[in-house]
């Protein structure tokens, strides 16, 4: 059935761009991106042709987590400038057509946050069940869950004697949903950001906030401390739709706005039924193709395997009617090192366009991350000296010889989340014109030569890459709401799929190896949109080929 654009929420027909600020542009010198300097670069962004910026948190934080531990969700971080400074980056976005949303953690808070203050001081005080406290048994956590960070998910807190828990960090207390007065001042929060003309949240872990209320032991393999990553107890909770309801109708219901959620643990079976009917979210991140070269877990590097890939490609775009599409986000590593090509500027440049189009041209939101535009790489960090991530750091922790820490320090370097917070390269100035100070995170060397400013003067750049392949996929229907069918072609070494909406029809051919592969006569006639080769050649698609066809 054609569908047209018309048809569609503004979030579907739009292209968002992921900015992690402390990384963006610093305005004042003081070597940390601020939300001045994001004021700055607005016709960077508006000349790119996205829609959407998601807006990594800006609130009040100790910043033990890269800000995903907020203190107080109504005033702005000091390093990123004031609320002044916000409301002028709101209208500065609005006046260019571009809306904002916000991430928005909402499972758990910084220890130094209010709530949390107040919650330890003792059992009796009212905002003690804000958060999960318990007893310990026999003098020992309440549970065997492990923490995303640290051993183990609870923490003792001596002047109360009992334990908190905590997901992530120590310093992430995690909320607790079962109250609801808790819910009520974070509804509250909400729509005061709404109201202040934001255009919706990205949900941090959403998925996380409703646990089993008997927090029961993980039964999953035990980490070398014998704590378990217990999902099975805290993800996808049969509460949590509750909860998602009643926040749609008491922030999202009757307001041009929507909320994106992060899909931590989510799979095909549990996703649907949190985008089905517009009740809870309208889109969800899921990252089984963010989890495709992790053996054991993430650290465990395995080999990209475009058979899987595929795959799950074709699992998703039939699971979901509608999906986000993105190759990578403050988490993860730069695309173009993880399943590009970086052996030579050439294929670094044409695998980056290959991952564009592979990605950004199936059926769904795309999500571009800062810097992905541009195909910067990961950053060949010197030292460990040189990390600055929490999660990378808790984690050579847990390293017991020089071996083990050798081997976790080039996981690190291949998988580690600051390679993709590494400063934007804006020019060959020093620190890639990204701070006139000393930047928090060293600049990737390699910014001398790849930045926006050489980008947006090569007809042949990333950038200019990215411009037209945002122009295809913003005005032209059969890209924004055709449908999609993976072809059976390519084995191992290409990846291709046509969409079509009524008589429009198109297809990619994605050549992701470093050999040449055929190009299927059927597909010979067709007349080129967009490439990334200068002469293509009818009978067969070079190394790192793409074609998109029409
Ligand atoms: O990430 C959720 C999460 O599961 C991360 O641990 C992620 O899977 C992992 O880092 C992949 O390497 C969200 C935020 O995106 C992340 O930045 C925060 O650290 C985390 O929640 C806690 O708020």
């Amino acid at each position: 059935m054609t569908q047209t654009m018309q048809q569609l929420p503004w979030w579907k027909k739009c292209v968002f761009y992921q900015i992690y600020p402390r990384s963006f542009q610093d305005s004042d010198g003081d070597g940390i991106g601020d939300l001045r300097g994001i004021l700055q670069r607005l016709d960077y962004l508006k000349a790119l042709g996205i829609g959407a910026v998601w807006l990594c948190p800006v609130y009040d934080s100790p910043n033990t987590d890269g800000g995903y531990d907020i203190r107080d969700y109504e005033k702005i971080m000091a390093d990123f400038g004031t609320m002044a400074d916000f409301d002028a980056l709101l209208a500065g976005l609005h006046v260019r057509g571009i809306r904002l949303v916000m991430d928005l953690v909402v499972n758990h808070t910084s220890d130094e946050h209010a709530w949390f203050v107040e919650s330890r001081k003792s059992r009796s005080s009212p905002y003690r069940d804000y958060y999960l406290w318990r007893d310990g048994k026999a003098g020992k956590e309440p549970n065997n869950w492990a923490s995303f960070f640290t051993p183990s998910a609870w923490s003792y807190d001596a002047p109360t004697k009992q334990w908190y828990l905590h997901l992530f960090s120590q310093k992430q207390p995690d909320l607790n949903w079962e109250n609801p007065a808790l819910r009520e001042s974070v509804y509250g929060m909400i729509n005061r950001w709404l109201d202040k003309g934001v255009d919706g949240f990205r949900m941090d872990v959403i998925t996380l906030i409703a646990k089993n209320p008997a927090l029961a032991d993980g039964c999953g393999r035990p980490n070398e401390n014998g704590y378990v990553m217990a999902d099975e107890q805290f993800a996808l909770q049969p509460a949590l739709h509750a909860y998602l309801r009643e926040m749609r109708q008491k922030c999202f219901a009757g307001r041009d706005c929507m909320c994106v959620g992060e899909g931590t643990f989510a799979n095909e079976k549990t996703a649907p039924a949190l985008v089905r009917d517009g009740q809870e979210l309208d889109l969800l991140f899921q990252f089984d193709l963010m989890d495709i070269d992790g053996g054991r877990d993430k650290w465990d590097v395995v080999p990209f395997d475009l058979r899987r890939w595929k795959a799950i490609v074709a699992k998703w775009q039939k699971t979901l009617d509608w999906n986000t599409l993105f190759l990578s986000n403050h988490d993860q590593p730069r695309p173009v090192s993880r399943f590009g090509c970086t052996e030579n500027e050439t294929l670094r440049i044409r695998s980056a366009k290959l991952l564009a189009c592979m990605m950004h041209l199936m059926r769904g939101t795309s999500f571009l991350y800062q810097g992905e535009e541009l195909g910067m790489t990961n950053m060949p960090f010197a030292a460990e000296g040189a990390l600055r991530d929490i999660e990378s750091l808790e984690l050579l922790k847990t390293a017991h010889t020089p071996a083990q820490r050798e081997a976790l320090w080039q996981a690190i370097l291949k998988k580690g989340r600051d390679n993709a917070r590494t400063p934007m390269q804006w020019n060959a100035e020093p620190n890639a014109g990204f701070t006139t100070g000393t930047p928090w995170i060293d600049v990737n060397p390699n910014s001398r030569t790849i930045h926006a400013a050489a980008e947006s003067e090569d007809p042949d750049s990333v950038l200019n890459f990215y411009r037209k392949l945002i122009k295809l996929k913003t005005e032209m229907p059969v890209f924004c709401c055709g449908t999609f069918r993976l072809l059976d072609w390519g084995g191992g070494q290409g990846l291709a799929f046509c969409r079509e909406n009524g008589t429009d029809k198109a297809c990619v051919f994605c050549n992701v190896s470093s050999a040449p592969l055929p190009m299927p006569e059927l597909y010979r006639h067709l007349s080129l949109l967009l490439g990334n080769v200068p002469d293509p050649q009818k009978d067969r698609l070079l190394p790192w080929e793409v074609r998109v066809l029409q």
